[in-house]
């Protein structure tokens, strides 16, 4: 008989994944990793055999657990399950998957629920750093609904705000892991970032794309994927991530003047599919790069003035708004963004 071990299954942002509490996972990783893939039904682009749905944006696990560092509630794993290869990668955080946690921790009692609201402070193990999230809590439970909208999830649904603070150099351990606010390579002029996701920030013009192209249209584009990964993989060492050639990490954003009244407009690789919206770390690092002069998110960016600035990232399903305070330098010294997230399943899930 297969094993199964106690799950809660929940859309976080415009992600999906399973959620589990540290303590029901097998503490060996390599075991631990075992039993991921076979609850997700990976490798296989279609997952028929397990959980995922065949998109590396469902394709995703939280490991929860109460912290026992200063002032933080709980400690947070993201594991990113590849869908159609056998690797299991904490080499990335997720912001999108992050919006569950604060609910998932009060349900499963780690954190006690307030009456009206309830802020969990997360620590991100991926990248050592710190977020709170507010949770609407009336009558001190958890309450999924409301009318908070985000794009690229259909309804509405109770407001997950979640605020980051010194994200700079999360994975990479600097801003600008180059020193520099753009570098050519293979022929490209490249901003490598890292506000919080490790991101490859180049024109659409320059790659031969508008950027008002569809995902659909942008991955069946095989001459674009294939220089972009040549780009990723040869940045990849001057991040300091090393061969990324099985890392999901660095994002590969191709960027043009905003449409719609927004910041930027953005295409995203993550890194082999094209993502539908943009990743939430993601857009932190690329608003980011466009406050930043010189850059080629600079020159095309509306990016306002003042110590607080709103910014709508756009994306193929809409946009993400940033909340950016930055100091009298110009340097972004947190980011707010707006999430919803809700429960889907509770119980037990089964693994191969
Ligand atoms: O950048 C997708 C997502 C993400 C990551 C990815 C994310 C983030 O949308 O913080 O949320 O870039 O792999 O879930």
């Amino acid at each position: 008989m297969s094993d199964s071990i106690p799950a809660m299954w929940m859309r976080g942002g415009t992600s999906k994944g399973g959620y589990f509490l540290a303590s029901d996972l097998p503490d060996d990783t390599a075991e631990r990793d075992v039993l991921l893939l076979g609850i997700m039904g990976s490798p296989d682009i279609r997952q028929i055999d397990g959980m995922g749905g065949a998109d590396p944006l469902t394709s995703k696990v939280a490991v929860v657990s109460a912290s026992d560092r200063e002032g933080v509630d709980v400690d947070f794993l993201f594991l990113q399950v590849f869908v159609d290869k056998p690797i299991v990668t904490d080499s990335q955080n997720c912001g999108n998957i992050l919006a569950g946690v604060g609910p998932f921790a009060i349900e499963r009692g780690l954190v006690a629920a307030q009456e009206g609201e309830t802020p969990v402070t997360i620590y991100m193990e991926n990248t050592g750093q710190i977020a709170v999230a507010r949770i609407q809590t009336p009558g001190g439970r958890v309450s999924y609904e409301g009318e908070a909208r985000i794009d690229g999830v259909p309804g509405g649904a109770a407001p997950v705000p979640i605020e980051f603070k010194d994200t700079a150099g999360s994975t990479c351990g600097a801003l600008l892991p180059t020193g520099n606010p753009v570098d050519v390579v293979e022929g490209f002029d490249v901003t490598m970032i890292d506000n919080g996701m490790p991101c490859v920030v180049l024109r659409a013009a320059d790659i031969g794309i508008t950027g008002e192209e569809t995902p659909e249209e942008l991955e069946a584009n095989t001459a674009l994927t294939a220089r972009l990964e040549l780009i990723r993989l040869a940045c990849g060492p001057r991040m300091n991530l090393g061969d990324v050639s099985e890392k999901s990490v660095p994002k590969m954003t191709m960027v043009s003047a905003p449409r719609n009244g927004g910041a930027i407009s953005t295409r995203t690789f993550i890194p082999h599919r094209c993502h539908k919206t943009i990743g939430v770390l993601g857009a932190v690092s690329v608003a980011t790069a466009c406050l930043i002069p010189g850059t080629p998110a600079h020159a095309l960016a509306r990016t306002g003035s003042g110590a607080t600035r709103q910014m709508a990232v756009e994306h193929p399903g809409g946009e993400m708004t940033v909340v950016a305070s930055v100091d009298e330098s110009g340097a972004v010294e947190s980011a707010a963004i707006l999430r919803t997230a809700r429960k889907l399943m509770d119980g037990h899930v089964f693994s191969r």
